[in-house]
C-alpha cells in the first residue's frame, strides 16, 4: 500500500509540474482526487485493510492527499500569475492613439423650432395644450362651421377611418375641446401632428405640424390680436420686425386675415429670400366666429376671441433657411447634424 501510494504520489507531482494551463491542471486534479480519482479509489478499499493497519494507512493517505493539493495551490498560483502577466502584455492601452469621437445627440429642427414658439406663448401666459389626431368628423370639421359641402372634407384632403372618425388635418378640435369644458378665460396654444391627403413635395406632406392658438375672454377685440402676434413675431424673427394684415377667409374666424412678416433677411426691401416681396407670409388667423363659439356653449354676446394657426415646419424651414421641407422627415445625418 505505501509504494503504491508512493508512486501515485510521484506520478501526480510529474503531471502537475507537467501541466502548461489552468485547464489541464485541472483535468490532473481530477483524475486525481476527482469522485473516480486513483487516490479516491484507494481511500475506498481502505475497508479491507486490517483494522490494525488502519491509522498508519490513514495517515498516509491522508500525508499523500495534502502534498498534492498543496503542489495543485502552488501551480495553480503560478499558472495564475503567468497568465495575468500574458495578459497585461496583450492588452497595453496605447496613450497616444486619438480618442474616439463623441457623437452627443441634439434637437430635431422642427423640435428646435417649437419650443422657440411655445417658450415665447407660455411667457405670455398661454397655455400648452394637447389632444388626439385620431378625431371626430364633428370635432375636426363641423364645430369650427366647415360645412358638409366644404373642399377641405374632400377626400382628396382628408384620410378617413370611416365616415364618422377622421385623422385631424388641423389641430383646432383640441380648441373646441377645451371650450367645451366651460372653464373661460382660455389662452392657450394646440401643437400637434396633422395630416392631409397631399402629394409629397419641397412644400408639401400627408403628415405634418401646426400650433394653433386661442384667446377667449370678455372684451378681446382685433387689437388684442394684433398686438399678441406682432409680439410674436419681434421675438420669433427680431426687435426690427414688422407685420402686415392682409384680409382672408376661413370658415372658423370672421374677420380673417393673413399676417405677413418683414424679410429678415433684407429687413423688407426685397432680396432673393423673400423673391423680392420684402414680406413673408407666416399665418393665419381671425376673430373667432360667433356660430363656432355658440356650438361649444360660450355665448358670443358675453365673450370674444381670436384664434391663429402656423405650419411648424414652414417656421422651421423659414428660421434656419431651408429650401425643401423633405429634409427634415429624411433622418439624413449629414444634414441634422448641422443644426
Ligand atoms: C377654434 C377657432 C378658430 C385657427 C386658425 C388659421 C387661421 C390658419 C393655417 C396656417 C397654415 C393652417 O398649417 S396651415 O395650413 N391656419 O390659417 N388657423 S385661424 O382658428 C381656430 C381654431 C380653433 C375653436
Amino acid at each position: 500500500m505505501k509504494e503504491k501510494l508512493q508512486k501515485i504520489r510521484e506520478e501526480a507531482m510529474r503531471q502537475i509540474s507537467e501541466s502548461k494551463d489552468l485547464g489541464r491542471l485541472n483535468d490532473v486534479r481530477v483524475a486525481i482526487l476527482g469522485k473516480k480519482g486513483e487516490l479516491t479509489a484507494v481511500l475506498k478499499s481502505m475497508k479491507d485493510v486490517s483494522p490494525e493497519e488502519r491509522p498508519l494507512v490513514g495517515q498516509l493517505v491522508n500525508e499523500t492527499r495534502e502534498s498534492i493539493e498543496r503542489m495543485l495551490e502552488e501551480t495553480k498560483a503560478k499558472l495564475e500569475a503567468a497568465e495575468l502577466e500574458l495578459k497585461l502584455k496583450q492588452e497595453v492601452i496605447d496613450v497616444t492613439l486619438p480618442a474616439k469621437k463623441n457623437n452627443v445627440g441634439h434637437r430635431h429642427p422642427n423640435t428646435i423650432a417649437l419650443e422657440e414658439v411655445e417658450r415665447i406663448f407660455t411667457g405670455m401666459g398661454y397655455e400648452v395644450v394637447e389632444g388626439p389626431e385620431v378625431e371626430y368628423d364633428y370635432y375636426n370639421f363641423e364645430a369650427l362651421n366647415i360645412p358638409a359641402n366644404h373642399p377641405a372634407k374632400d377626400e382628396q384632403d382628408t384620410f378617413y377611418i370611416n365616415d364618422k372618425i377622421v385623422l385631424r388635418t388641423q389641430t383646432s378640435p383640441v380648441q373646441v375641446r377645451e371650450m367645451e369644458k366651460g372653464k373661460l378665460p382660455i389662452r392657450m396654444i394646440a401643437p400637434g401632428r396633422v395630416f392631409r391627403s397631399d402629394e409629397v413635395d419641397a412644400t408639401h406632406s400627408p403628415s405634418f405640424h401646426q400650433i394653433e392658438g386661442l384667446v377667449i375672454d370678455r372684451h378681446i377685440t382685433f387689437a388684442d390680436l394684433k398686438g399678441t402676434l406682432a409680439e410674436f413675431a419681434r421675438e420669433l424673427f427680431g426687435e426690427d420686425t414688422k407685420v402686415k394684415f392682409r384680409p382672408h377667409h376661413f370658415p372658423f374666424t370672421e374677420p380673417s386675415a393673413e399676417m405677413d412678416v418683414t424679410c429678415f433677411k433684407c429687413g423688407g426691401k426685397g432680396c432673393r429670400f423673400c423673391k423680392g416681396e420684402g414680406w413673408i407670409e407666416i399665418l393665419g388667423c381671425g376673430m373667432v366666429h360667433p356660430r363656432v363659439l355658440k356650438m361649444s356653449g360660450i355665448d358670443p354676446e358675453k365673450y370674444s376671441g381670436f384664434a391663429f394657426g402656423m405650419g411648424l415646419e414652414r417656421i422651421a424651414l423659414l428660421k434656419y433657411e431651408i429650401d425643401d421641407m423633405r429634409l427634415l422627415y429624411e433622418n439624413d445625418q449629414r444634414f441634422l447634424g448641422q443644426f
